[in-house]
């Protein structure tokens, strides 16, 4: 008896040692996108080697991502107990509520215990999301961190995501990338609680798919002659028969994989098959598709127009492609196929006997009644394999086929004229959702197709329209963001434009409206760059560079030159004519003032120290400042 009441006290005094519990503040909370509510409590949880979990009524998959984070991180190894067998104290328990919304969950933290309801897989997985953007950046590491307090803070957690459909697309056509980097995409995604990549997988410069009733599809139109050293649109087009290098595919093996592990990250993979325009790949490999027949090589860069397309009129285009999405539904579980539908210049089917026949035979008053026939030929065949059809915003052009989606990428014009007929719509504007787009000063980025897409830019988009109504906000399904590759060779670089964007996409889509606020969104980025780094992801650091504005004032004959950041708060500290750049120089507060040729340097800091590139440029006060300008030739 006194035994056990000495041992009572004893942890007694543990518990109520102040050193075993912390009061966390809200900014301590880095969560991203951020959750619908939160509400922060006293005191905290810490991890040890001792915390057991219950997960009778989860799915293993959650459980082991939290685990397996632990254990390398921390070197705990959780493990899994019966309800009955589990103490009362330091225990995870993963708890099914039916009557939680799909993919929502509740996160409740007290000094013994996490529960984590949700009603199904997502759910949970989100919740572990959650819990693991609330430990410390370190949980993210691919070794042991000692010295590190696994501690969480005491919170309740209520969350659900605003859209259902938060996607990003990936181009693997125009450059090529490989099965390994695709899932490392999903990780990403799921890091973010994004739910859908849509595969871009068919288009002129390539076939990405394996199709075994076609095997040229692949053997032919999955490589293209190695210009890779050209310009992209100065790529000159080659014949039919010259030697292919560029390239590469997915099989069908490797995409069940894919499909595979981002069911297991509660994605969605939706397959993009192009057509009837972005298919050279495809009439290199099959002349017969095409109206002219003609023989044709697989162009190696930009195409435009894009005139070598589908022949709308001959039966055996629809039989080929009915035999292609037999095989990509066997592949792809998705509720939607993406048939594309951009682009298409149908100067061709003008003057096709067959597409012309075709014309007559189904009443069609023009061309773009022809390809709202082909699209909607394709419809009756998806849907009646139990599949919805998704395409490019061009779909609306001739009449719409009947259960379409319709992703508006043409601005949000398309999407907005869809929704008014009663059509479900993805939003994914050029204006905030390309992320081919620079994301920074053109001069201090690699190359990209054109655009100007920072992060503080993605942050501003919503996929509805103010002037949508009630109806036509309803039939949106949410957002996505669209990453061609025509300038994007490698997968680092493929990763730099993915990240840290996707994250301020992911509170777009995610997170109620009423919560968006730029300020909070980037005090929360450095947590989420420290992720990053142990990640490995080669994210981008543009939106601490510095983007100069200069004025000239004629009278005075001196250059005003303003430096801007993407934040409003942001240190940032110049020298003129100097080599250095500490944390003495100047503060920049107001734009600079110059009569003569000055070099300066400037730089975001942070706590006394650069983050991000220096700035350096020469002002030169050349004899032509201030002067007049005629320009001989017109500027474009
Ligand atoms: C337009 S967006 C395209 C793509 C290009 C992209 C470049 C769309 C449906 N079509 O084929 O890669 O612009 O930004």
């Amino acid at each position: 008896m006194k035994t056990f009441s000495f041992v009572a006290l004893f942890v007694l005094l543990i518990s109520c040692n102040p050193s075993t519990t912390i009061d966390f503040v809200e900014s301590d909370i880095k969560i991203i996108p951020k959750p619908a509510q939160l509400k922060l409590k006293k005191g905290s949880f810490t991890f040890n080697k001792s915390t057991v979990v219950i997960a009778e009524n989860a799915f293993i998959k959650p459980v082991d991502l939290l685990n397996n984070k632990l254990k390398i991180a921390a070197g705990f190894d959780l493990v899994i107990v019966e309800k009955q067998d589990a103490p009362n104290s330091n225990l995870i328990e993963f708890v099914l509520n039916t009557d939680l919304p799909k993919e929502g969950y509740q996160l409740n933290i007290t000094e013994d215990k996490i529960t984590i309801e949700a009603n199904e897989f997502g759910g949970f997985l989100y919740g572990v999301q959650s819990l693991i953007q609330l430990l410390p950046a370190e949980i993210e590491s691919k070794s042991l961190q000692s010295n590190t307090d696994w501690r969480v803070p005491n919170l309740v957690i209520n969350d659900v995501p605003r859209f259902k459909w938060r996607g990003l697309m990936l181009d693997v056509v125009r450059h090529f990338y490989g099965k390994e980097y695709i899932k490392r995409v999903i990780d990403g995604l799921a890091m973010h609680k994004m739910n859908v990549l849509h595969l871009h997988l068919v288009d002129d410069q390539g076939w990405r798919i394996e199709i075994k009733k076609y095997p040229k599809l692949t053997d032919v139109g999955g490589w293209r002659v190695d210009q890779e050293e050209l310009p992209w649109s100065g790529r000159p087009r080659i014949e039919a028969n010259e030697k292919e290098k560029y390239g590469g595919y997915l099989s069908q093996a490797d995409l069940k994989e894919i499909v595979q592990y981002a069911l297991d990250n509660n994605v969605e993979v939706i397959p993009e098959i192009e057509m009837p325009a972005h298919v050279s790949s495809a009439i290199a490999s099959y002349p017969f598709l095409s109206c002219t027949e003609k023989e044709i090589g697989v162009p190696s860069g930009g195409v435009w127009p894009i005139t070598d397309i589908y022949c709308a009129g001959k039966e055996s285009t629809f039989e080929f492609l009915e035999d292609v999405l037999t095989e990509v539904m066997d592949i792809f579980p998705s509720q939607y196929i993406h048939i594309g539908g951009d682009e298409a210049t149908k100067t061709n089917w003008k003057t096709c006997t067959h597409c012309l026949q075709r014309m007559e035979a189904e009443e069609l008053g023009d061309v773009h009644e022809l390809q709202s026939y082909f699209v909607k030929r394709m419809e009756k065949f998806i849907n009646a394999n139990g599949k919805k059809l998704v395409g490019w915003d061009e779909i609306l052009e001739g009449g719409l086929a009947p259960e379409a989606t319709v992703m508006s990428w043409r601005g949000v014009k398309g999407g907005y004229e869809a929704s008014a007929q009663g059509h479900d719509v993805v939003m994914t504007p050029g204006t905030h959702c390309y992320f081919d787009h620079y994301q920074g000063p053109q001069n201090q980025e690699p190359l990209a197709i054109g655009g100007y897409t920072p992060l503080s830019k993605v942050y501003q988009f919503d996929p509805v329209v103010d002037s949508m109504t009630v109806e036509q906000a309803a039939h949106v399904l949410g957002g996505q963001a669209n990453l061609w590759s025509e300038y994007i060779t490698t997968e680092a670089h493929s990763e730099y434009m993915i990240f840290p964007r996707l994250a301020a996409l992911s509170e777009t889509v995610w997170s109620p409206k009423e919560l968006r606020d730029w300020d909070n969104f980037s005090s929360r980025l450095p947590s989420l760059f420290k992720r990053y780094e142990y990640r490995g992801i080669n994210y981008s650091r543009s939106s601490y560079l510095i983007t100069p504005n200069a004025e000239i004032n004629l009278a005075t004959k001196s250059l005003s030159l303003e430096l801007k950041n993407e934040f409003s708060d942001a240190d940032i500290r110049y020298s003129l004519d100097s080599d250095n750049l500490e944390e003495t120089t100047t503060k920049y507060e107001k734009p600079i003032e110059l009569t003569k040729t000055t070099v300066i340097r400037a730089a975001v800091f942070r706590n006394d120290e650069i983050i991000g590139k220096v700035f350096i440029d020469t002002i030169k006060f050349h004899k032509g400042v201030a002067k007049n300008v005629e320009y001989s030739v017109k500027y474009s």
